[in-house]
């Protein structure tokens, strides 16, 4: 029994304390991290202050021999004052820092984007329930028949290159998720979604589905891999290799593709990015 009951307590624990997110490999998702740590600090601290309290003026108030309840409306004016205090406290010290913070980043980073030669370009069509990439090929723009598909789940970028993202989904929302990366953007049907982001490092990493897009949102799930330029470059050079010798653009919708994809989707590259 104690045994079961200790190793009930060490998952709780575990679950809460000890699970580190995944290690951060991208340019500027330790501002996200910044944000979390920050509240996580500020509510322990005002819930151990409410916890504490809550203790202390249990003991202290308790009900015993000799002491008489009083009743309570809570409408004097000390209490109405302290309310407010309270709420304003809790207000500046977390609400307001964390806009600011957030502003902050999307000012310097997120909203910021990368512009320059050396910048990859890729759009994305989520769909349920898996995720295709498009590259613009030799011409540099989309939706012209050298654009390069990815395998189906299947994006590589360079490393310590600049990512610009447009996004659109096939069907309902779903939201493109890289834990390793911290970013998380939703694809709204209507709408082309921008973001950018940067590996600091390669490597094999996940992309999830963090909006609950029907049965199969489960097994939504894609991979990025993080190469040298010169790999991505060979890789992008293969796969435009390989459509040239199957595929015809002007042969979309004629011919059966048994992969998956879909073929007709892309579209021009929205400039003001
Ligand atoms: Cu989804």
């Amino acid at each position: 029994m104690g045994t079961l009951f200790q190793s009930l307590i060490h998952s709780a624990l575990s679950g809460i304390w000890f699970i580190k997110p995944p290690q951060d490999v991208s340019l500027d998702g330790y501002r996200i991290d910044k944000v979390i740590h920050y509240t996580d600090t500020v509510v322990a601290i005002y819930m151990a202050v409410v916890v504490l309290s809550l203790v202390y003026f249990i003991v202290r108030y308790r009900a015993r021999p000799g002491h008489k309840a009083v009743y309570e409306r809570g409408d004097k004016k000390i209490y109405i004052v302290a309310t407010v205090v309270l709420g304003f406290t809790v207000f500046f010290s977390i609400d307001a820092v964390i806009e600011a913070m957030a502003f902050k980043d999307l000012k310097e980073a997120f909203w910021n984007f990368p512009k320059g030669a050396n910048v990859v370009r890729v759009e994305v069509m989520p769909q349920q329930f898996a995720w295709n990439i498009r590259y613009a090929g030799p011409d540099g723009y989309f939706a012209t028949d050298d654009d390069i598909i990815a395998p189906q789940n299947q994006m590589h970028i360079p490393v310590d290159t600049p990512v610009v993202v447009q996004m659109a989904p096939m069907d309902v929302i779903h939201t493109f998720y890289i834990p390793h990366f911290r970013i998380k953007q939703d694809a709204t049907p209507g709408m082309i979604t921008s973001f950018w982001f940067q590996a600091k490092e390669s490597g094999k990493f996940e992309i999830a589905c963090a909006e609950l897009c029907g049965n199969g949102h489960y097994r939504m799930r894609g991979f990025l891999t993080v190469d040298s330029p010169e790999d991505f470059r060979a890789w992008l050079e293969e796969l435009r290799q390989e459509q040239e010798e199957t595929d015809d653009w002007s042969d979309w919708g004629e011919e059966e593709d048994d992969s998956g994809v879909p073929q007709d989707w892309g579209w021009p590259w929205n400039k003001k990015i």
